[in-house]
């Protein structure tokens, strides 16, 4: 039996780790090959300066910027099966800068010995399926050499991640502004903006935390923009926040309550695309960004062919360890350990988790509550090592809180571990004036580098 999995990201290395945890407690599992087009695994917590267009031709995946430190708890994501703690041999700070992340995530990927099943540079074309012979044939491509080759697989697994493919509103006037218009996807570093009257369109992380960023690196102003509620935090003095761009004129930008700001550069905080060109049509995820995504069965089965499965395609408050629990799930169906139900059934039951999505009050806790939930559910399912998930949610209760009270600050805070118990040290300097995200810096809390 073989097992293509697309992407090498926290998703893709949870399923190559549940099959390496498997095949040490001595099961016979699959032939498994992840194909990743980038050079290395991390999906996106590897940083690139490239915006655009990579130099293979492709769209850049890559949105992360140089200097984001996580924006939840790590305390949150950690792996159930191998602590921050494990990882770097003591405790660290909360809120580790993107760096000290993907250290933490190859960390556990290389120790499980499973480098030989990823082939890096190499982008999955297109992925079909054979009625007939009831297998999947994948095209790929070196994104160096441009050798292609086809491969036929038993199982697909889709863990390409959907914050790559930027969704980009258009406003009025856009294209006779002065300055310079930008997806967060292409959001780089926010040294650019230092002495700039910036306006922010949207309102959850990409634009609490790129607004938080320009203000950390001398930003003059922020405007905010909100198309269905503002983000409501307490903002430093030069920050406003106002509804919806309507339309641009110059540099002047009018506003839905009739307001007008002269703007420098606007940054599109708007969202991503669930977007899988390498897929057929009739295997295509169609979603927006949501909690429970419609069809999916356990958030991961595709119903029309339950030998196609995606990870990590929700709305995201947990991540890693959801990504795990998820590819704990995805293993054991294909080792057989699990079986999905026929269609009628699948069906009945996606339904109930959407109906709970649409039921649930519409504040932040609800929705932590109901993604813990069906974390609680696949944990149930397989032998990924439970955990306490109401401490998680308790964890990301006290974050929110926090944020509340002082967004500049959320990160100085520290957390509990619910894997190992250790309450996390406290950095050495404020994330508001700490400038040096190195490793180094962080975690063996070298001397920070002088700002300039
Ligand atoms: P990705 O990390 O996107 O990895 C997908 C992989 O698939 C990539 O390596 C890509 O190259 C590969 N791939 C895609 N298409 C192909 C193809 N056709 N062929 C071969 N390979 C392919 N989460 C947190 O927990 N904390 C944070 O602080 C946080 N900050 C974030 C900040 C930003 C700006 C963004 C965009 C997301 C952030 N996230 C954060 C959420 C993030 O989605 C997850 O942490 C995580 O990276 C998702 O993992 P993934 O493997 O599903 O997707
Ligand atoms: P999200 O969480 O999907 O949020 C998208 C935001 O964009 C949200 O505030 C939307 O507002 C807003 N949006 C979408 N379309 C429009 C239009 N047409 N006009 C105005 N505003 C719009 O994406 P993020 O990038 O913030 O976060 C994704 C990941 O990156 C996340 O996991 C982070 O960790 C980092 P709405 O509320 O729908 O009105």
């Amino acid at each position: 039996m073989r097992v293509c999995v697309i992407g090498a990201g926290p998703s893709g290395t949870a399923v190559l780790r549940a099959f390496s945890s498997a095949k040490k407690k001595g099961t016979e599992i699959p032939e498994i090959v992840c194909y990743e087009k980038q050079d290395t695994w991390g999906g996106l917590w590897n940083f690139s300066w490239r915006v655009g267009t990579g130099a293979d031709g492709e769209p850049v995946h890559n949105s992360m910027y140089r200097h984001l430190w996580s924006n939840g708890p790590k305390e949150c994501l950690e792996f159930a099966d191998y602590s921050f703690e494990e990882h770097f041999g003591k405790p660290i700070p909360s809120y580790p800068p993107r760096e000290v992340l993907h250290d933490y995530i190859a960390g556990r990927v290389e120790k499980s010995g499973v480098k030989q099943w990823v082939q890096t540079n190499t982008a999955v074309k297109s992925t079909s399926f054979d009625e007939a012979t009831h297998k999947f044939t994948v095209k790929t491509s070196n994104v160096t050499s441009g050798e292609e080759t086809t491969e036929v697989f038993d199982y697909v697994i889709v863990c390409s991640g959907h914050f790559s493919t930027p969704n980009v509103p258009a406003f009025e006037g856009a294209e006779s502004f002065p300055g310079r218009i930008m997806h967060s996807h292409d959001f780089r570093s926010a040294e650019e903006f230092k002495g700039k009257d910036i306006l922010v369109i949207g309102t959850s992380y990409s634009a609490e935390d790129i607004a938080s960023q320009c203000y950390k690196y001398g930003v003059k102003t922020v405007t905010c923009s909100w198309r269905t509620a503002p983000m409501g935090f307490h903002w430093p003095d030069n920050f406003s926040t106002v509804p919806l761009l309507e339309s641009i004129a110059g540099r002047t930008c009018h506003f839905k309550d009739g307001s007008t700001k002269e703007i420098d550069a606007i940054i599109l905080c708007t969202g991503y695309q669930h977007h899988f060109p390498f897929l057929e049509p009739s295997l295509r995820l169609k979603t927006a960004n949501v909690l429970w995504i419609d069809s999916l069965h356990e958030g991961i089965v595709w119903p029309d062919n339950p030998k196609l499965m995606y990870i990590g395609m929700q709305d995201q408050w947990f991540t890693f360890n959801m990504f795990d629990a998820q590819a704990w799930y995805a293993r054991d169906l294909i080792l057989g350990r699990l079986t999905a139900p026929d269609r009628a059934t699948m069906d009945g039951e996606w339904k109930k988790w959407k109906e709970a999505d649409l039921l649930k009050p519409a504040t932040d806790e609800a929705c932590i509550r109901y993604q813990a939930e069906y974390v609680q559910r696949l944990l149930a399912l397989t032998d990924y090592p439970t955990f306490d998930i109401e401490g998680v949610v308790q964890c990301f209760l006290e974050w929110e809180h926090n944020k509340h009270k002082d967004i500049m600050a959320f990160r100085d805070q520290s957390h509990t571990s619910l894997m190992t118990g250790t309450m996390a040290p406290k950095h050495h300097t404020p994330w508001l004036t700490a400038y040096d995200d190195s490793i180094a810096c962080y975690v063996d809390q070298a001397q920070p580098l002088p700002c300039d």
